[in-house]
């Protein structure tokens, strides 16, 4: 049994793909990651960066619990595991890897730093929108021309670098003001690759499957976001008394 420590957001989804993909039995655990609850010791002995998601893999390597935090990470451990959704061969392993790498290390930040300033700067921060507006749309159009010449984006095989990529799409189809009137239509309409690319992966059952069992942790996130007061925005953003100071 997994036990998937998480909140309805695109990173913990990536984990509940692969895991309705593999058919590994798991359960959800949910984070109060607004209130604070990441920073609580327990947690953080799972996650010293205080983020979801985290894995608890009860029946680990040598029959012990593995714990496993960082999404491309879980991603990885989990295609071990399951034998499935990483290529054995060494050149298709490596070109998956490289756009796994390139969602955490691009992809996924550009797109949370372009929601902070979308949703939560101050006025005047326009220079800072801006940037991550190009960014993102950068990327977006280095992942078509990628979708443009490979079915997928390791090449021939439906893989983790996928999945890793799949819930940001499905993010940016239903929040980005620039799609939002006409959903996947415009992403289709904009990047006719992706398009393509989406439409086949999100039409699998496992995706479905993902979606509506990580919707089960939706209530208990609106309970949690009901009860936030400034103080809990501040902690959360590591602003105001909660900045890190040098
Ligand atoms: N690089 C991390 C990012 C995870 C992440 O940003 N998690 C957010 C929710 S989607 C979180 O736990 N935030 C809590 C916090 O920053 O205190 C991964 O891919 O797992």
């Amino acid at each position: 049994m997994i036990d998937l420590y998480g909140v309805v957001s695109p990173n913990v989804q990536k984990v509940a793909i692969m895991l309705e993909e593999t058919g590994l039995a798991y359960r959800l655990r949910h984070v109060a990651i607004f209130s604070g609850a990441q920073f609580e010791p327990a947690f953080e002995a799972l996650s010293p960066n205080h983020k979801v998601p985290v894995i608890v893999d009860q029946d680990g390597p040598g029959g012990t619990p593995a714990t496993v935090f960082e999404s491309g990470a879980i991603l990885i451990y989990l295609a071990e595991k399951a034998r499935w959704g990483l290529s054995a061969d060494p050149i298709a392993r490596s070109t998956e890897l490289q756009w796994l790498m390139l969602q955490m290390s691009s992809f996924g930040p550009m797109i949370g730093q372009y929601v902070h300033f979308l949703r939560y700067a101050p006025p005047g921060s326009d220079y800072a929108l801006d940037r991550y507006t190009s960014q993102v749309r950068d990327l977006f159009a280095v992942i078509d021309r990628r979708l443009g010449a490979a079915p997928y984006l390791g090449g021939d095989a439906y893989s983790i670098a996928d999945i890793s990529v799949l819930p940001c799409v499905r993010g940016a189809i239903l929040f980005f003001p620039w799609f939002a009137d006409g959903g996947e239509a415009a992403l289709a309409a904009a990047h006719p690759s992706i398009g393509r690319w989406y439409r086949e992966l999100s039409a699998r059952p496992a995706f479905d499957r993902a979606v509506a069992s990580l919707d089960a942790l939706r209530a208990q996130d609106e309970a949690v976001l009901a009860a936030c007061g400034e103080e809990d925005w501040d902690r959360f953003l590591k602003r105001g008394r909660y900045a890190v100071a040098g």
